[in-house]
This record gives structure tokens, sequence and C-alpha cells, in this order.
């Protein structure tokens, strides 16, 4: 695969994140996106095989059976570009039924060059394909695609996984405005989201047995001190999966277990938690099929189709631009 590095992020970006989070007034924060680092991106592999955790296979079972019906919507000639590939694995369903009526453009975008690398490695046999990675944030990487466009070409945006749900409310919107911002009318997005379900199914997938979500979110210390010099005791903070009720989303914490100063010395920072203090590290919001109706309708986008797991309620959307 061609992968172009696009650099979108100065490089101490990671740094000033850091020290903005950490140094806010009331709930310390850590953005999520900052998760996926290459042990990151590895234990959110095995997370999407864990019994707790339905969200993937919800998707792998919509795709493998709908693929051909979502793309037999999309009139052709279509590119199609993948906000956050992760391995492609999912992907490789639609590629198929693509790859059945034309040869196709692939183009994965993401911030994890070792998730680009396993995308590729896991579609690259698929007949009839090209891939071109992104290794750059989501919309850089989807300005560069449709840049590359031809006339008559159509852009099949994927964005799946329920990641939409990592974005707060307010920040999804914004963050949908702006992809639409860069598509013509008549190109499509197809937006995977997780559905509310009882509290106890979403804490046990947040929370699971094996404790593999909880090194996930404590990998976010272990990445601050590789990459920034800091001295997290890991064992000091315990994992927390808390439903929010409001805001009908999954929330991780940190919580510290003592007292305790953290320097951080490439961030230029001294952090001091208290004991029971906690370091909000992501949000997942659990969305409603009408709530789907009502973003595709603020956004300039048109709501086509959407598929519904029963097992494990998900939604995979067909949103078309519209003008
Ligand atoms: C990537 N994203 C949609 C996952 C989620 O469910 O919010 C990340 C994750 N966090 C904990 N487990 C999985």
């Amino acid at each position: 695969m061609l992968t172009s590095l696009i650099p979108t992020t100065a490089p101490n970006e990671f740094a000033l994140d850091v020290r903005h989070g950490l140094l806010k007034t009331g709930q310390k924060e850590l953005p999520s996106k900052y998760f996926y680092d290459a042990t990151g991106s590895a234990l959110f592999e095995v997370i999407c095989q864990l019994p707790e955790y339905g969200l993937t296979r919800a998707e792998e079972r919509l795709l493998s059976h709908h693929a051909k019906e979502i793309v037999d919507i999309l009139p052709g000639p279509v590119v199609v570009a993948e906000l956050g590939s992760g391995t492609g694995k999912k992907t490789r369903f639609v590629l198929e039924a693509l790859c059945e009526r034309q040869p196709t453009s692939y183009h994965p975008i993401e911030l994890s060059a070792s998730a680009l690398a396993m995308c590729e490695r896991e579609l690259r046999d698929i007949n009839c394909i090209s891939i071109v990675g992104f290794e750059t944030e989501y919309l850089n990487g989807l300005l560069e695609v449709a840049a590359r466009r031809k006339e008559g070409e159509h852009l099949l945006v994927l964005f799946l996984g329920s990641t939409i749900g990592n974005f707060d409310g307010e920040a999804s919107i914004a963050f949908l405005k702006r992809l639409r911002s860069i598509l013509w009318e008549g190109d499509a997005l197809l937006l995977a989201a997780d559905l509310e379900k009882p509290v106890e199914r979403l804490v046990a997938a947040y929370d699971d047995a094996l404790g593999v979500t909880a090194a996930f979110n404590r990998n976010l210390l272990a990445r601050i001190n590789r990459e920034l010099g800091a001295d997290f005791d890991l064992a000091q903070f315990a994992h927390l999966a808390i439903y929010n009720e409001q805001t009908r989303s999954m929330e991780m914490h940190l919580r510290a277990q003592s007292n305790q100063v953290v320097s951080i010395p490439q961030a230029g920072l001294q952090v001091a938690l208290g004991l029971g203090e906690t370091i909000w590290t992501e949000t997942s919001h659990k969305y409603s099929r009408n709530e789907l109706l009502w973003m595709a309708s603020q956004t300039g986008f048109r709501c086509e189709a959407q598929w519904l797991d029963q097992e494990w309620p998900f939604v995979d959307s067909l949103w078309i631009a519209q003008s």
C-alpha cells in the first residue's frame, strides 16, 4: 500500500493537549484520540473480540448481511474513504461488494501507522482494489482524497464503529458539518452508531472481566510516560466506567488511588491529584434512531436507510449529502 504521511499536528501537540487537559480547573481531562498509539491500537483490537463488547460483532453482522444492499443504493463509480479504519476487517464486506461491480480505490485515514499497516495486510487480497492510505487526522485525509477524485466519481465515506460517539454532542455536529462541506451533493456517508441499551450491558462492555479495557485506559498514562518523560505510577490509578444518564454516554475515567504529584517534563508540568480525583479520558455516547435522523437533518444530509442489529442494538445509517 502507498501511504502518505500528512503532517497536520504540530510535533508538540500531544504535550500541549496533555497540559491543557490536566490544568483544567474542576474535572481534569485527557483527549481520547491519544489512546491509539501502537499499544493502544492493539489493545483496542482485543476489546473488539471481548464477549462483553458487542459493538464490533453487531457491525460485522450488519455489514456482512447488507453490504450489497448498501452499495446498490450508490450510483457508480465510487471512491471509498474510511475515517479511522482500524484493521479494516469489517470494511472488507463493503469493499468486496463494490469490487464486484467496479475496480475500487480505497483510502483508509488513520492517525496510527500500525493500524494502517494492519488494514493493508487485511484487505490487499481483494480483487481489483487499490489502497492508498493517509496517516493523518480524519478531515485532513478526507480533503486529500476529495482533491484527488476524478470528474463523475462519487465519494463514499465510511465512519464505522460508533467513533462519532467519542465526540461530545456539539463537537459531533460541528465535525459532521465540516465533513459535509468537503463532499459534493450526492456523495454518501455510512455512519455507525451504538444505540441505548440496559446500563448493566453497557458498563460490562467498558469494564470487562479480563481487564483489557482497564489496560487500554491506563495505557494513556503509560504513553505520557513513554513520550513525555512523565512518572505516572499506573498502579495508583483505577479504571472507572460509568454511565452518565444525563448525556446518555458511557464515560471512562482514571481515579487516583492516593494523593500524589506527577511530573510531566516535556509538557512543562507538575500536577497534583487528590485521593479519589479522576481524569476523564473518554465519552462514548449511546444514540436513539430518531436522534440520528435529527443529526442528519442538522448537518446537510438526508438519511436514506438504516440497518439495525437486534442482538446488540446498533445501527448503520446511509446518509446522502444534500444541497
Ligand atoms: C472507538 N470507540 C468507538 C470505542 C467506544 O466504544 O467508544 C472505544 C472504546 N473505549 C472503550 N472501549 C472501546
